[in-house]
């Protein structure tokens, strides 16, 4: 709020059930936004935070919710009363969400701005449409436009201004409570790696795999996994996005799993690959430790002394692994094999309450202390005859998450091995690990 100018209102409402089909819903999910200025898990809620220099804190908060309602809650379960929401929440006024547009429209009269985000692709329409049928039409996937039209309506003549590059900036530094939450959600998913390496033998279906580390996640507290698990063998390994895990891991296999889980509001967001039979071939180690180095090369860049961003740390990546490769047999000649076919993506995002917490962000801009990275260097090799044969179908990814310092960076997701040492003493259970 300091940011904004004075009589400026922020708008943010939070996200509503979605449906799987029917009247059958998928367990809720919190709006980033919204979680980040409210911390309120219900849906059904709004916020408006008015600029008022008056105010002890520079500015006046209210929250609108459903509250209780005993026949409600027999279904639905508690919700939090409007007095909770002032002593738990910080608010300074709750409301019921039913006066929500009339309070909006009074105090839009009296505001200079507005900060409110539309859905996507969102167009005013007046035209009177089935609102079911709308519904499915809609780019959001939930809320009809008609009910934004609503809001819009109460806004009077004000126009709109995004909110969303705001709470972005905002987002992009972590405080250190933030941190920690995002040091145990890497805790939980580096464990749950850790476990399923143990747990992963020959034979095995890829999601059987999946299935355990989810249940690892779930059992350790995580509320949902952060995003569809990537578990891939052998050359599905090469796959980036491979969420079909549908497949038998063979005994000389690699598998690539790339999975994270979201604890109380933050993603985590780590990729291990380890041998499916607990013991590194010659090649496979050789292409490993060449993607290792250059990862751990990588996460000393991490620093906000670096100066660099992350495309500049992507430009780095390519050079460090074109070395490594090279040295290990590829060739990079004109014409022939290029580092595009064998690492397509780039070498990280920013991640936090969102996984890809991107769309705000400047992937030009240095990074700053206080940014949570991936940096996710990885080799896919396709059986093709410009490639050493030897390394034919290995995709290979390693995916930490660090915490950028001014000088040191901090590896959040530390309790999943990555050293070959440590991977096949996980994978064997040495030090007495255990699969659950
Ligand atoms: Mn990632």
């Amino acid at each position: 709020m300091e940011n904004l100018p004075e009589g400026s209102l922020a708008v943010c409402v939070a996200g509503q059930m979605k449906y799987m089909s029917g009247q059958i819903f998928y367990k809720f999910r919190q709006s980033s936004d919204f979680w980040y200025l409210t911390g309120f898990d219900e849906p059904d809620a709004a916020v408006i935070l008015e600029k008022r220099s008056s105010s002890p804190r520079g500015y006046y908060m209210r929250m609108f919710s459903v509250g209780t309602d005993t026949a409600k809650e027999k279904w639905d379960g508690a919700r939090t009363c409007q007095e909770d929401v002032v002593q738990f929440f910080g608010a300074d006024e709750a409301e019921p969400i039913s006066v929500f547009p009339a309070v909006l429209r009074n105090l839009s009269a009296a505001a200079s701005r507005v900060y409110f985000d539309l859905p996507k692709g969102y167009k005013r329409t007046r035209a009177v449409t089935p609102k079911s049928f709308l519904k499915y039409l809609s780019p959001s996937g939930g809320a009809s436009r008609k009910e934004y039209d609503h809001l819009l309506d109460s806004l009077g003549n004000l126009k709109p201004e995004p909110l969303a590059p705001e709470v972005a900036r905002l987002r992009a530094i972590k405080s250190k409570y933030e941190q920690e939450v995002m040091r145990q959600a890497a805790d939980i998913s580096a464990r749950a790696h850790n476990k399923t390496m143990r747990f992963t033998e020959p034979g095995m279906a890829e999601h059987a795999v999946a299935a355990h580390f989810e249940y690892l996640c779930a059992r350790d507290g995580a509320q949902r996994p952060a995003y569809v698990p990537v578990v891939a063998s052998g050359p599905n390994g090469l796959i980036i996005h491979y969420t079909s895990n549908n497949q038998l891991i063979a005994d000389d296999e690699m598998v690539l799993i790339d999975a994270g889980c979201e604890y109380n509001g933050y993603a985590s967001d780590i990729t291990r690959t380890f041998p499916a039979n607990g013991s590194f071939t010659p090649e496979q180690a050789t292409l490993y430790n060449a993607v290792l180095t250059v990862q751990k090369q990588l996460v000393s860049l991490c620093t906000e002394s670096s100066g660099m961003s992350i495309i500049q740390i992507h430009w780095e990546s390519c050079n460090l692994l074109r070395k490594e490769l090279e040295r290990i047999g590829f060739r990079f000649v004109l014409g022939a094999g290029t580092l595009d076919t064998l690492y397509p993506h780039l070498v990280g995002h920013p991640v936090g309450i969102d996984l890809h917490e991107s769309s705000h962000a400047d992937r030009n801009a240095p990074i700053k202390k206080g940014m949570v990275i991936t940096i996710e260097p990885g080799i896919y090799v396709p059986p093709l005859p410009e490639f050493p044969k030897a390394f034919h179908n290995i995709g290979i990814r390693i995916e930490d998450e660090v915490l950028v310092g001014e000088k040191h960076p901090v590896v959040l997701s530390v309790n999943a091995p990555k050293e070959i040492a440590d991977i096949e003493g996980s994978c064997q259970g040495l030090l007495g690990l255990t699969a659950f």
